[in-house]
């Protein structure tokens, strides 16, 4: 799926939405991989204001009014605690979304003086990251209104993930496994790692609670002035889960040296510094809820969910390129490359890491 521009139906969308003046243009927006986003200037009298107007993937999100239940629901809880976080527009029918032409629309307030990053600059945003990720779930702990809907089911399910790897290999609709083979070696020499956090929360160890579940750095927004995290992005996967894969995909794409879908995987490796960090943000917000099993699993869970992407990336290209955006025709191979290299880049330094994250218990006692 390319990023293109806004569709022939865009003007019903814009009318139904109570905008304060004139559209003066709709451009394509970010880099995510799952939703058309579009930024869009509207004429206000004395100035300009922009709005966030996105298409949702309902490919992928297949109950569209129960995840927009969900967002309404987090975003209200939040308002008071986190003054510039995402807010909806709602529709002019009072709806939180606008169904035309079979797409689902919403729209947010574009977050001013604030930007999202690709990848971490220097230690103190990692810490900040951590911090404000940590904080979101522990701000989420007391939420009323029973569970949230699961939006995509077994989404980190990373077990499920493997055997649909399987499938996808065995299946070989696009005919691409046999240049891959070194990647399925690599993804199936893992097979054990996929079932060790399921297994821990199989025997209570770990518990389920509220979490983000893309805690990807560019679904977080700095304060242009300041550096603070000012605001959680890309609510659609906020839903019972684990910490630790909240953690897992911070060292995942805070703790490491280059973009995720680096051309040449030889420059992944995990950053020491920056992995420090993210522990020392995360137990700075979140370690009173955290136990022991989920602290000693930290550095672990970054590994899984480098792991458990990579595992996602290859079984969408053999697949055929029908899950992430792609902008180039072997580009879920590359972002597969790259992660594995990360994995081997945490495996190899996996002691150092647990060494980090009890220097950073210690520091705390
Ligand atoms: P996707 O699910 O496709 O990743 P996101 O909701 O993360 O979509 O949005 C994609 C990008 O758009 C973000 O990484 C961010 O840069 C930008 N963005 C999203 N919402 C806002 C907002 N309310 N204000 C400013 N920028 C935003
Ligand atoms: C997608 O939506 P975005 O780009 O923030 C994906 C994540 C992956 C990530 C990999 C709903 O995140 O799970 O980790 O790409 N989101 C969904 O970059 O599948
Ligand atoms: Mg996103």
């Amino acid at each position: 799926m390319s990023h293109t521009p806004p569709p022939p139906e865009f003007k019903r969308v814009i009318a139904a939405f109570p905008l304060p003046g004139q559209v003066l243009s709709a451009t394509p927006y970010g880099n995510g991989h799952i939703n058309e986003t579009f930024v869009t200037v509207v004429d206000v009298g004395r100035g300009t204001r922009r709005f966030i107007f996105q298409k949702i993937n309902h490919k992928i999100f297949k109950k569209v009014p129960e995840l927009m239940q969900n967002i309404t629901r987090v975003t209200e809880h939040l308002r008071l605690r986190q003054p510039r976080g995402l807010a909806l527009v709602s529709a002019k029918d009072g709806q939180d979304y606008y169904f035309v032409n079979g797409g689902w629309w919403r729209v947010y307030d574009f977050i001013e003086g604030a930007h999202s990053v690709e990848t971490i600059a220097k230690v103190a945003q990692a810490r900040e990251a951590a911090r404000a990720f940590g904080e979101f779930s522990a701000m989420l702990a007391d939420l009323p209104g029973g569970r949230l809907h699961d939006t995509i089911p077994n989404f980190h399910h990373t077990r499920s993930r493997f055997e649909a790897l399987r499938r996808a290999v065995t299946a070989d609709k696009t005919k691409r496994a046999v240049e891959v083979k070194p990647e399925i070696d690599f993804a199936f020499a893992r097979e054990a790692d996929t079932d060790v956090l399921l297994d821990l929360l199989a025997r209570g160890e770990i518990t389920e609670r509220v979490t983000h579940n893309d805690t990807k750095i560019n679904n977080l927004m700095f304060d242009n002035e300041t550096g603070r995290a000012v605001a959680v992005l890309d609510l659609d996967t906020v839903m019972p889960g684990l910490a630790l894969y909240d953690f897992g995909d911070m060292v995942r794409t805070a703790a490491c040296s280059t973009f995720e879908d680096d051309q040449d995987p030889s420059r992944m490796k995990v950053v020491l510094p920056y992995f420090k960090a993210l522990v020392t943000g995360y137990l700075e917000s979140a370690g009173e809820v955290l136990n022991a099993t989920e602290r000693a699993h930290l550095a672990f869970s970054g590994k899984l969910i480098a792991f458990e992407t990579g595992l996602r990336f290859l079984t969408d290209f053999l697949e055929g390129d029908v899950y992430f955006r792609i902008k180039r025709p072997r580009h879920n191979l590359e972002r597969c490359r790259t992660q594995f290299a990360l994995v081997k880049s945490i495996e190899d330094n996996l002691k150092e890491m647990n060494r980090l994250v009890a220097e950073v218990e210690k520091a705390r006692k």
